[in-house]
């Protein structure tokens, strides 16, 4: 049985909705034949965040780590291609994380490589959930916010423990929900959100079938 972990997070920055929180209640009560999901709710805690997923990381033993976040204004689902090792929201960011964090040029190992590269298959990724007009781009920065402290955290630790797992991460728009609050944000509905985690999720497990099967 194949497992796959799939994080989101809780909402943030005064929102009441993260679309993220219920994509992955979505997806906990679907079934791909041959695949156990596992999903977890991080909160929008600097360190914090990493340290429970790095907890149902062990607990669970996935082949594959999905983390999922909200990107406020961005139009596209953007699987992420690296993390950097800085935690920093400027002076006058809008919000700090949900404890009242505003860490400054600070790294998150401080004996950690400048970027880590994600290892989920985002350019096939893309490419899928394009083909279903759903709009998606990889996005070359996941910010310096608690997304990029999950996304670096967690290729990290895979790093140093030199465990076999497909980490990385994806950013989503915001959902038509969230119009009322936010309503300079492009947004997609909820169910297309869905779509492309379902998509997602499935071009990981082709890709780590792919592997197993030692096919380039
Ligand atoms: N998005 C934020 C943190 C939690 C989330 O869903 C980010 O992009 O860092």
């Amino acid at each position: 049985m194949m497992k796959i972990l799939i994080s989101g997070f809780e909402p943030f920055g005064g929102s009441t909705i993260n679309p993220t929180e219920q994509l992955i209640r979505s997806i906990q009560r679907e079934s791909i034949p041959g695949v156990e999901i596992r999903t977890v709710l991080l909160p929008v805690y600097f360190d914090d965040c990493v340290d429970l997923l790095v907890k149902e990381i062990e607990n669970f033993g996935p082949d594959a780590v999905i983390s999922c976040g909200l990107a406020g204004g961005r139009r596209d689902i953007t699987p992420e291609r690296i993390a950097v090792n800085l935690k920093d929201i400027a002076p006058d960011a809008p919000y700090p994380d949900n404890k009242g964090a505003k860490p400054q040029d600070m790294p998150i190992n401080p004996d950690g490589p400048d970027g880590l590269m994600t290892k989920l298959p985002i350019r096939k990724m893309v490419n899928r959930l394009k083909e279903q007009g759903i709009p998606a781009s990889i996005s070359y920065t996941a910010g310096t916010f608690i997304c990029n402290n999950t996304m670096y955290g967690i290729l990290d630790y895979i790093r140093r423990k030199d465990v076999p797992v497909m980490a990385g991460f994806v950013h989503f728009p915001a959902s038509a929900e969230m119009a009322d609050e936010h309503p300079d944000w492009p947004t997609l509905p909820q169910e297309t959100l869905l779509q492309g985690l379902r998509v997602i999720v499935q071009t990981t497990v082709d890709e780590l079938q792919h592997m197993s099967k030692g096919t380039p």
